[in-house]
């Protein structure tokens, strides 16, 4: 019998772009710029100023003993102000633990972000109406909650869509590709953002994986994937709406990696100097989101040195208030331990709380 030629063709091809809109100096590529104007732009500078406040002032509180374990944001704010301007009302946000400026720009009020951090589980009892999933301490499971509400938007055609958050850790657990191939498979309208802050506590961003980005992996999953620089929050608000008006209108998840720096220690337990070079995080703090995006407000005549000092007073005055709001909640009746994590509490959380208000009797 004659062979026949059996050529190897290439069945998948694929190529993961990389978002830029405004430079280290502050400038920007107008071609590329979001529709956003100069009082919007304004008001994303003071959030991202507000959170930086929250973030300070919640490590003095940690060492004087007033909060619990508290993960820094530092140098992540872009990222969470870029991505919360960039939703709408009605869409939900699945944080991790590293969220709180998003958690807040979302709704939840600052003294609960504060509470939740200092032990008190009535950090979780949110308004009415704010749609944000609690705190996900376990790395990796918001990724299936993101699916899962993506889903349930999309069956019950609300035209919304679920934003989840996580870290570059939390690629590595099964629960992440796990999550992303189910919203593939769904077309779920869910949103997938990844804050590379390229540190998993002490692990860096090459023992987590070989591949060269976290944004490719979309591939895998037959969803989109982009990488965008997570320190500039012009990109991360392109890249989210428009990966939220495709989510909204049918058009299926998006994966978004954005790259950043995780600027404090994993958290007040932590000691990053002990692992990671002094130089490093010098490098990045010439790139601090918050400078940058100030360097765009000044050179576009849109912010002063006034402005500046009248913002910083507000935010100050802001976090003591919620420290204040904090400090003067009555004392929590054991039972509420139990009570705002889920709708309806699972038997052997039943039984624990039994047990536990057996003890204290109440
Ligand atoms: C399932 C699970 N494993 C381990 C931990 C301990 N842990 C807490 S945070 C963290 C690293 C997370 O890194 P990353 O996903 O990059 O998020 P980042 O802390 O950088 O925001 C680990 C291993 C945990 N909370 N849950
Ligand atoms: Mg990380």
């Amino acid at each position: 019998m004659k062979g026949v030629r059996m050529p190897r063709t290439q069945v998948y091809n694929a190529v993961t772009e990389r978002l830029e809109i405004l430079d280290t100096s502050g400038a920007v590529d107008e071609d590329l710029m979001p529709d956003l104007d100069s009082d919007r732009i304004r008001k994303i500078y003071c959030d991202m100023v507000q959170m930086r406040a929250m973030d300070e002032k919640a490590l003095k509180l940690q060492r004087q003993g007033r909060m619990g374990t508290w993960p820094p944001i530092k140098g992540q704010e872009a990222i969470q102000a870029g991505v919360a301007h960039a939703m709408q009302q009605d869409d939900w946000l699945i944080p991790a633990f590293r969220e709180h400026g998003i958690m807040l720009l979302r709704g939840v009020p600052g003294h609960l972000i504060y509470a939740y951090w200092a032990g008190d589980e009535r950090g979780s009892a949110y308004p009415d109406g704010v749609r944000v999933f609690p705190v996900a301490v376990p790395v990796g499971s918001q990724w299936q909650h993101g699916t899962g509400v993506g889903l349930s938007l999309k069956l019950r055609g609300e035209k919304a869509a679920a934003v989840t958050l996580g870290g570059d850790g939390s690629t590595s657990e099964g629960d992440f590709h796990e999550a992303m191939n189910c919203a593939g498979v769904f077309q779920t309208n869910s949103v997938f953002v990844i804050q590379n802050n390229q540190w998993a506590i002490s692990i860096p961003l090459h023992r987590q994986t070989a591949a060269e980005t976290l944004a490719q992996k979309a591939h895998a999953y037959g969803i989109p994937g982009i990488q965008v620089d997570g320190n500039d929050v012009f990109a991360v608000y392109s890249a989210t709406a428009e990966a939220l008006d495709r989510a909204r209108s049918g058009g299926g998840p998006t994966l978004i990696e954005a790259v950043t720096y995780r600027l404090g220690d994993h958290t007040t337990a932590d000691d990053a100097s002990r692992y990671r070079k002094d130089e490093e995080v010098a490098k990045w703090e010439q790139r601090d989101p918050i400078l940058r995006l100030r360097q765009y407000l000044e050179s576009h005549g849109l912010w002063d040195e006034d402005q500046e000092q009248v913002q910083q007073e507000q935010a100050q005055a802001w976090v003591d208030e919620q420290v204040a709001a904090l400090e003067s909640m009555p004392p929590q009746d054991p039972s509420e331990i139990f009570t705002h994590m889920y709708a309806d509490l699972p038997p052997h959380l039943a039984e624990q709380m039994a047990e536990v208000l057996e003890e204290v009797g109440s």
